[in-house]
């Protein structure tokens, strides 16, 4: 059952520097109607926005984090993004983990999960451990090991119209943590211009 398509105004995560702060270990519920306002994508496996979700990190403990991305209709075709650390929505670069594996049908289900990266066999050649993937992948790439302050960002496309929406499920693991109170992502920009150690140059 489709939900009638408001004009984008503005408001929503449908655009990088509206990214929605990832606070913990939590299942969040969320779904795209549209490509937003602007389209940040450009580099990598994902040619561009279709229907997007955006979300922000900031590592307040490192380990490793990971997620398992559950369409609500299992013939929806989602793929993912993580751009970092220390992203800029205005010039994101390449992606350092990223799925745009098209089988839906067999594998409706995307993430960064080491292990179902490894079990998930697509007979076509994935060597079960991959940090990005093209359209024959089986959804899913390796986790990623973070250190406390590093930020993130992380983009959910959905191929096709049609907001049913998902549960993006966090899984943080070797003692990472978030803050989520992070600054708005807008203010990333600025983490990203501060040099380490400006005395050095
Ligand atoms: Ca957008
Ligand atoms: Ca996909
Ligand atoms: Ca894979």
């Amino acid at each position: 059952m489709y939900h009638f398509l408001p004009a984008p105004v503005g408001t929503e995560n449908f655009d990088c520097i509206r990214a929605t702060g990832v606070c913990s270990n939590q299942s969040i519920i969320d779904a795209s109607f549209g490509p937003g306002l602007s389209s940040d994508i450009t580099d990598g496996c994902i040619p561009t926005e279709n229907y997007t979700n955006w979300y922000a990190i900031k590592v307040s403990a490192g380990g490793k984090i990971g997620f398992n991305l559950i369409p609500n209709t299992t013939s929806d075709d989602y793929d993912f993004a993580l751009y970092g650390p220390y992203p800029n929505c205005g010039a994101l670069g390449s992606p350092i983990r990223c799925s745009y594996a098209a089988n839906w049908a067999s594998f409706p289900n995307t993430g960064m999960n080491s292990t179902l990266n490894a079990s998930t066999n697509t007979g076509t050649g994935n060597n079960g451990s991959d940090l990005t993937e093209g359209a024959d992948g089986n959804g899913f790439t390796d986790e990623l090991a973070v250190n406390t302050g590093e930020t993130y960002l992380v983009v959910i496309s959905k191929w096709s119209p049609g907001g049913n929406g998902f549960a993006l499920n966090w899984n943080l693991t070797d003692g990472a943590s978030l803050d989520c109170d992070l600054p708005l992502p807008v203010e990333l920009l600025t983490f990203n211009a501060e040099p380490e150690n400006s005395s050095s140059v």
